[in-house]
């Protein structure tokens, strides 16, 4: 052989070798895309047997891991998404409760701050590149921006709820913003939110990302995409919108969102990047009287299993077999997992559990996992709950309004899903045991945020 031979061949192998390097990448960094539908409730879809057709999200379930026992850490917006974004209960961030868009109310100026460490940080120094389109919720304020936060990318909106058509929020200001600047774009918030993931994903395709979708489906106004738009700049508007029937547009709001998730698994697959990317699709908390937390008691920003029970389907072809699990699970899990299963060690403290070995292998996790949920006296969520095996510990919020003693509940959720048999008289020692944990579980989240 020639020394040009030799060096040719040389030089075609190396060549060959690292673009079969690039090539592997993604499937040694997998890609992550969340999915958050807001209020969207346990017997709103059809793959939990709801009375909404989302034959995209029946797809994702049978492809994966459809979760049956999964909870939010909170019964309102933006304390879940704390959790959730850091691992966390949301207590321990000092945002226990809903940031108002009001800025009169003190919990206007709340957000997420610098020094807590988020799930899009973690990924963006393992050198992915981190996107959010949709609904942030987690601080008005210029350092509570998403893209001080860990992500390099954002189109969406920082409030509660805006008007789905023009973008404008309950105070009548428009809320549509490219990274640090207001931006007007025109379009269904929905599809929207669709678009720029879609987008997003084939511009990233040949290397790792996290992609974050918070969507507002189906939190009010309710608007379908055929359906004007409500608010204006400095106007006056019905808070919730004016369509009259709403449970219509509520079901084509949910609708549009599953068309979204159809479109974002097609171009996946176009992408051939279906079986290196991992999706997880849930909801932030249970639904209102609209909507259906069925079989369940209770709806959104109540301590009931409606509050908190929410849909989650885990899907990552190749990688997880599909089927359906029990396991007591949370969104402050989302963090720990995702990471560990993208190979990225994390040391940084969590109140999740990293359920990988759940999705890869099935195993159990530890029968000693136990929840807590407890609301802010200042807002509409004011109750607390306990979750430990198959056994709920409910404290109504407010209280007895002649006594002012709170209403103390012990269920068995595996005779008794629904929370109809009070158990609290007849097994005392057992309520007053969960009493005492919840009491010094909250004691030790209120401290972390006071220290
Ligand atoms: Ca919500």
């Amino acid at each position: 052989m020639s020394l040009m031979r030799f060096l040719l061949i040389a030089c075609f192998s190396m060549a060959f070798f690292s673009s079969r390097l690039v090539a592997t990448e993604p499937g040694r960094q997998p890609n992550v895309i969340l999915f958050v539908a807001d209020d969207l409730g346990y017997g709103d879809i059809s793959p939990y047997g709801g009375w909404i057709q989302t034959p995209n999200l029946e797809r994702l379930a049978k492809s994966g891991v459809q979760f049956m026992d999964f909870h939010t850490s909170a019964t309102v917006c933006s304390p879940t998404r704390a959790g959730l974004l850091t691992g966390l209960y949301q207590q321990r961030l000092g945002i226990p409760g809903v940031l108002l868009a009001d800025p009169s109310r003190a919990e206007h100026f709340g957000g997420m701050a610098s020094e807590h460490t988020t799930i899009a940080e973690v990924f963006r120094e393992h050198g992915y590149r981190t996107a959010i389109f949709g609904k942030w919720h987690l601080g008005y304020q210029p350092q509570h921006n998403p893209t001080l936060h860990g992500f390099d990318e954002f189109r969406g909106f920082v409030s509660g709820n805006i008007d789905y058509q023009s973008h404008i929020d309950v105070m009548g200001r428009e809320d549509w913003w490219l990274n640090k600047q207001r931006k007007p774009e025109r379009g269904y918030l929905t599809d929207l939110i669709s678009a720029h993931a879609v987008q997003f994903i084939q511009e990233n395709a040949k290397r790792p990302f996290f992609l974050y979708l918070p969507h507002h489906a189906p939190h009010l106004p309710f608007q379908g995409p055929g359906d004007p738009a409500d608010r204006t700049v400095g106007g006056k508007f019905p808070v919730a919108g004016s369509v009259k029937d709403r449970k219509r547009a509520y079901r084509e709001m949910v609708q549009s969102m599953d068309q979204g998730v159809g479109a974002i698994m097609r171009v996946l697959k176009k992408q051939g990047i279906e079986e290196s990317t991992m999706i997880w699709f849930f909801s932030d908390n249970g639904a209102l009287r609209i909507g259906s937390n069925a079989p369940l008691r209770g709806y959104k920003a109540e301590d009931w299993e409606g509050g908190h029970r929410v849909p989650s389907i885990f899907s990552w072809p190749g990688h997880v077999a599909p089927r359906k699990t029990d396991a007591l699970t949370s969104t402050l899990d989302v963090m720990p997992t995702v990471l560990d299963l993208a190979g990225i060690r994390y040391s940084g403290k969590t109140d999740g559990v990293d359920l990988s070995q759940l999705l890869l292998q099935g195993t159990a996790i530890s029968k000693d996992r136990r929840l807590f949920w407890r609301g802010d006296q200042s807002h509409a969520w004011k109750g607390a709950a306990m979750r430990e095996g198959p056994m709920k510990l409910v404290i109504e919020g407010g209280g007895n309004s002649r006594t002012r003693r709170p209403n103390i509940y012990l269920f068995d959720l595996s005779r008794d899903l629904g929370e109809q048999h009070n158990l609290a008289g007849q097994r005392p020692a057992e309520a007053k045991r969960m009493l005492g944990e919840l009491s010094n579980w909250y004691k030790q989240v209120s401290e972390a945020q006071r220290n």
